[in-house]
């Protein structure tokens, strides 16, 4: 393929340029042209954005040589819809796959800056909650690395997750003006823009052809802003795109049609606009029926929808050919109403008559479900639902006719089973249910662990498995080793190539080769220097943030993710309250010392873990000022964890908390990350626990709890917290202690619910748990201290846990549902990378 470079422009370039020299000038010239300041007066900021830029200029070409390629080859391209693209910062991630990260840190000391630090100045997008969101990032970035044709499709949020502080031991939420500075690594398209309609009603008419025809004339109409960022691969030319939507007011409707000469209310209806696209909703497993969030999600929907139609019309392409086109995943129902806007784009404005709409609609869309839990599934009021999109609630409406009709053939006379599958709950106030609509609306269905994926067959979506046992699969999850290993932990990353050559990042099952130097002593001893070279870097971190030392000889045992009851880290507060009790009761007790770390984010309406953080810290004001406590316990919370600080925690991990009620998890992928940099585990049989287990070895993973059947039995058999109160007195002691105040200066009512929500609900078993996970600890502990067998269990973990990398993932998705070949993209040779 010919470049589309100018051919005026120079090999050695300022522009694409990659030794030394020219990087150290391109960056010195986008700190004068871009920035517009000299090194007398730059800030970090400045040099941040002049390297950004320096960067970004090296990825463009295979950037747009890959866009060409696909414009002119791609056969079928996966399109990714999530209302979530957790990305973490860019530039680190993108050197690393440029294989530019060694040379630019050269040419920064060369001009007395540290990489490090500019590395630290960058905002992170931080346009997801947690793990679904990250997921979403691991994802695309795999897509890029296996050369897959693929976009991203999201919302560009102007505040993304919000910036926690601790107060007085409490959360407090700080809005995440991530864009505050510029943002080097996007690009907006408005010549692209699209709309979007809202509300108002519909007509129906009989057409030129005698055909019936419905028009949809909506109350408002929403421009669309597309901003674009690259995603690049790992060592190949492929940067696929990120397609985010922005929310603009449009000038025609709002402001002539409805707003004549009432100036300041046309502008507010411009901001009323710009809203839709204004913050992301910060509940992570639970949905809030909040009619902004709905339009937030039709919103980009809708747009990205519009765009790949666009794109086949670009192409001369006919849409009756959409599904060859492009497999649509679903990131869980966020999207789902894609659904009904597909039929109306097909039905209504290109003409198409039902059946080949609804043909076309479920050969394109594939579901995957991340929860079990009920307090998480989608459905929004009918009433809500039908007067923002009058239209969709007909087709959908249509939909669940002709579907039902399917159920009552295959079941005949089994009317619960019609009200339990009906895509609207009529069970009192009605409601639509995005995950049935999902389910019909998707040629395939997956969970994301195998006991994830079997628990949806039998339980939440029990009756489409019934109805369509060939749409479901499983697709356990992966993330990637390129931010998750190399980028973040370069010292590990280092060591293994040193043994076993590179091919790793690309091929993670290559960690398997660690097997063969683990009666090599010096590697040994190296992988555990390396860990504790690590755990002093985080400790460094911590005293300089917090003020706290930690050892770095003591076991560092980190749970970190969003907080939620279901993960039980008030299971772990138990075990330290637990530890405490026994080291005050017997202050010469030999202990294996031991620093605990916590990170993670509440909700900000979820009051009962908004308390667990409080009691966290509570316990940590506590057990940090005791003496007795003194070299044997701490216990840190870690503030405002996001994907940057993660990648500081991971690696620094002895052990890896990963205590859910089993069957809650759905697979989980921290679990993941904290293994592959070498954490051993203590963990329940949930989520992707068990297949971690499965991979490293039992003898290398602390196991403990009820499996999911068991805590499925005893809820059915009545279960009684008291019964494991009243007859274990560590537990009593440790829970009194709670109650009493000890924690809260003497207060007693500050715990009380959550004291409470144990003794008298325990919706998630932390009593039938306690005493298998202190068990569990014990055995912890005594193996920690010797280090030796730790050392080489720790060793095991990483070398076998290439089955969780992302790249698996997508294979998996590529081979069972997407069926999307790789596209090779040629790159001239003068921007291809030398280390
Ligand atoms: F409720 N997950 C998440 F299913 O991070 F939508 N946020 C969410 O809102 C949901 C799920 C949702 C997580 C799961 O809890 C976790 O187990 C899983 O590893 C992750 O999604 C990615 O699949």
């Amino acid at each position: 393929m010919v470049s589309i470079l100018p051919n005026n422009i120079q090999i050695e370039d300022d522009r694409t340029g990659i030794n030394i020299e020219t990087l150290k000038r391109a960056f010195l010239d986008n700190l004068f042209y871009i920035q517009a300041k000299f090194p007398k007066i730059s800030t970090k900021n400045d040099y941040y954005m002049a390297l950004a830029y320096t960067v970004r200029d090296r990825l463009l070409n295979r950037w747009l040589n890959t866009t060409e390629t696909y414009l002119e080859k791609a056969p079928r391209t996966v399109a990714y819809l999530s209302a979530e693209f957790l990305l973490g910062p860019h530039l680190g991630n993108n050197l690393i796959n440029l294989g530019l990260y060694n040379v630019v840190k050269q040419a920064m000391e060369d001009l007395g800056l540290s990489l490090t630090d500019l590395l630290e100045q960058e905002e992170e997008p931080g346009l997801g909650n947690g793990g679904l969101g990250r997921l979403a990032a691991c994802y695309i970035d795999s897509l890029a690395t296996l050369e897959i044709p693929a976009i991203g499709y999201g919302i560009r949020y102007e505040y993304g997750i919000f910036d926690q502080e601790i107060k007085d031991g409490w959360q407090v939420e700080i809005t995440d003006k991530w864009l505050r500075y510029g943002n080097p690594w996007e690009v907006a398209r408005p010549e692209a823009e699209l709309e979007v309609k809202f509300g108002g009603h519909t007509e129906d008419f009989i057409d030129e052809h005698g055909r019936y025809r419905v028009k949809w004339i909506p109350f408002k109409v929403v421009k669309g802003v597309p901003y674009d960022t690259p995603i690049l691969g790992f060592q190949t030319n492929t940067a696929n795109t990120l397609r985010l939507w922005k929310a603009e007011a449009t000038e025609s409707f709002d402001f002539e049609a409805f707003n004549k000469g009432d100036y300041f209310g046309a502008v507010h209806e411009k901001s009323e606009s710009e809203n839709i696209t204004k913050v992301l909703y910060p509940n992570d497993e639970s949905y809030e029926g909040k009619q902004l969030r709905l339009e937030q999600q039709f919103f980009f929907v809708s747009c990205s929808l519009q765009d790949m139609i666009r794109m086949m019309q670009v192409q001369n392409l006919t849409l009756e050919r959409f599904h060859e086109h492009y497999a649509i995943q679903l990131n869980d129902t966020h999207p789902t109403i894609a659904v009904a806007e597909l039929m109306r784009l097909l039905l209504d404005e290109h003409g198409f008559d039902w059946d080949k709409a609804w043909n076309i609609t479920t050969k394109t869309f594939a579901y995957t479900n991340h929860t079990l839990l009920p307090e998480a599934l989608e459905r929004w009021s009918l009433n809500m639902f039908g007067s923002l999109f009058p239209r969709h609630l007909k087709i959908i409406y249509e939909i669940n006719s002709r579907f039902l009709d399917e159920v009552r053939i295959k079941f005949p006379d089994d009317f619960d089973r019609l009200r339990r599958m009906s895509i609207i709950d009529e069970s009192g106030e009605r409601y639509v249910r995005m995950a049935n609509l999902a389910c019909v609306g998707s040629f395939a269905i997956n969970g994301v662990a195998e006991l994830h994926s079997e628990l949806l067959k039998k339980t939440t979506l029990h009756d489409f498995y019934e109805m369509y046992p060939e749409k479901f699969t499983n697709v356990t999850n992966g993330v990637t080793p390129r931010r998750f290993m190399v980028l973040s932990n370069p010292r590990l990353a280092n060591l293994i190539t040193s043994k076993i050559g590179d091919s790793w990042v690309k091929n993670l099952d290559d960690l398997r080769k660690l097997e063969n130097f683990l009666y090599d002593t010096n590697f040994r001893k190296e992988f555990h220097k390396v860990k504790q070279e690590v755990k002093q870097d985080l400790a460094n971190y911590i005293q300089t943030s917090y003020n706290i030392t930690i050892d770095p000889n003591s076991l560092f045992d980190i749970q970190a993710k969003r907080i939620h009851e279901y993960k039980r880290q008030h299971l772990n507060a138990l075990h330290i309250i637990t530890l405490y009790n026994r080291i005050k009761a017997n202050p010469n007790l030999d202990v294996t010392p031991r620093t605990f770390l916590f990170g993670g984010k509440a909700a900000p309406g979820y009051y009962m873990a908004k308390l667990i953080i409080k009691l966290i810290n509570s316990i940590a004001d506590v057990v940090n000022t005791d003496p007795d406590m003194r070299d044997r316990l701490k216990v840190v919370f870690l503030t405002d964890y996001n994907v940057k600080f993660a990648q500081r925690v991971y690696p620094a991990a002895d052990l890896s908390e990963q205590i859910s009620t089993a069957g809650k998890e759905a697979s989980g992928t921290g679990n993941m990350k904290f293994s592959m940099n070498g954490a051993l585990t203590i963990g329940t049989l949930d989520g992707a626990n068990i297949e971690i287990r499965e991979a490293v070895g039992e003898e290398n993973f602390f196991l403990f709890g009820l499996t999911a059947q068991e805590v499925s039995q005893k809820k059915a058999a009545g279960y009684n917290p008291w019964d494991y109160y009243n007859s274990n007195p560590e537990l009593k002691l440790a829970i009194d202690r709670i109650s009493s105040g000890f924690f809260s200066h003497g207060d007693p009512n500050l715990f009380k619910p959550l004291v409470d929500s144990l003794l008298y609900r325990d919706d998630y078993l932390l009593l039938a748990d306690y005493q298998s996970y202190i068990e569990c600890q014990d055995r912890v502990s005594q193996a920690y201290r010797d280090r030796e067998k730790w050392v080489w269990m720790s060793i095991l973990n990483v070398a076998r846990m290439g089955k969780f990398s992302s790249d698996r993932s997508i294979s998996d998705y590529l081979k069972n549902i997407w069926k999307v070949p790789s596209v090779k993209v040629d790159v001239p040779e003068y921007s291809q990378s030398n280390d």
